[in-house]
């Protein structure tokens, strides 16, 4: 339920020179420090000296760009997603829509295996390689920064965190959003941020929004983008992650499918997700007399299955607050 973003990040409305970057090849403990710092105030930051090869990163964007090349048809052939899989303006199960086309996949090696008959012809297999090594790269990455963060916050078990998604039955994803409008740009102002109220169609009736204002819901999100702008993150953002009893911020942010570069903006996102029977409890020394315990536990999955029954928007914590 935070975000880190490998460079390159377009990163907009709060300035991308704003945004706190960690460099991992500093003294484990003040990075820990930074780190916590940067998910305590934003929920966002950049890292950099992350050791992710640059050749793996293009070697999946090439992956990802030769898909989204492909005729629609055969894209089709991916989809509809449920929720997983090649999906068209359409987001999640309850109306959401965005000017983007996606590719949602568990990082699971034999659902990928599967999918990438459908996903690349020419080559399956060279597909499923150069996913398979993203993913892991992306869950080693992660569990580094989930363990940093264990470390800052000076949980009695610092593996605490990276646990649910070193377990062989996580449930990470990886997507991958294409983004093919170009528009004139608009101030981001224009629009209602925190939209809780399932009955606007502020996201429906804006062609320019990518993928609407939202938080993410798993343990942690790793982003990677081209260089084409068009993320935006809000600030100061309301929804405060359940393990960590709300004292680290899940960031809203969304994506808008603008820019003034002629190409399109691809993101490359990792999101690290507990088994789907892991009980999700804030940690015993997040709840003190000062912050008493702020949400009930659940399940993974009962907690994937409220999701889907709700609008992008909401503050899907919300269902689970004490008081
Ligand atoms: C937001 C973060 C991830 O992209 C995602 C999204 C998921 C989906 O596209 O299937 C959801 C959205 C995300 C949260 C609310 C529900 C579920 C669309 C939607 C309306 C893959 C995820 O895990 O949650």
């Amino acid at each position: 339920m935070v975000v880190a973003s490998v460079e390159p990040v377009g990163v907009e409305r709060i300035r991308a020179a704003s945004v706190p970057v960690i460099d991992l090849s500093w003294r484990r403990e003040r990075a820990a420090k930074l780190i916590v710092r940067a998910c305590e105030e934003f929920g966002f930051f950049k890292v950099v000296n992350h050791g992710v090869s640059d050749d793996l990163v293009s070697s999946m964007e090439t992956e990802a760009m030769n898909f989204f090349s492909l005729p629609a048809r055969e894209k089709q052939q991916a989809g509809p997603p449920n929720p997983l899989g090649y999906g068209v303006r359409n987001i999640g199960f309850t109306g959401d829509i965005g000017d983007l086309e996606y590719l949602l996949l568990n990082t699971n090696p034999s659902f990928i295996s599967q999918k990438a008959l459908s996903i690349c012809k020419t080559n399956p297999t060279k597909f499923c390689d150069v996913v398979n090594e993203y993913a892991s790269s992306m869950r080693e990455l992660a569990t580094e920064i989930l363990e940093m963060i264990g470390e800052g916050l000076g949980l009695e078990d610092v593996h605490g965190l990276s646990k649910f998604i070193r377990d062989t039955e996580n449930d990470s994803l990886l997507r991958f959003n294409h983004y093919t409008v170009i528009q004139q740009d608009e101030p981001y102002n224009n629009h209602n941020h925190n939209n809780n109220n399932p009955s606007s169609k502020s996201t429906t009736r804006n062609s320019k929004i990518g993928f609407g204002d939202h938080s993410d819901p798993q343990i942690i999100t790793v982003l990677h983008s081209n260089d084409v702008p068009g993320l935006q993150i809000l600030a100061s953002s309301p929804d405060g992650p359940a393990l960590t009893n709300g004292r680290l911020m899940s960031v809203r942010h969304r994506a808008m499918a603008i820019s003034r570069s002629s190409s399109s903006r691809l993101s490359m996102i990792y999101f690290g997700g507990p088994p789907l029977h892991a009980q999700i409890c804030a940690f015993p020394e997040t709840v003190t007399p000062q912050a008493p315990r702020r949400y009930k536990s659940f399940t993974w999955a009962e907690f994937k299955k409220a999701m889907y029954s709700l609008r992008l928007g909401y503050n899907r914590l919300d269902l689970y607050r004490i008081g």
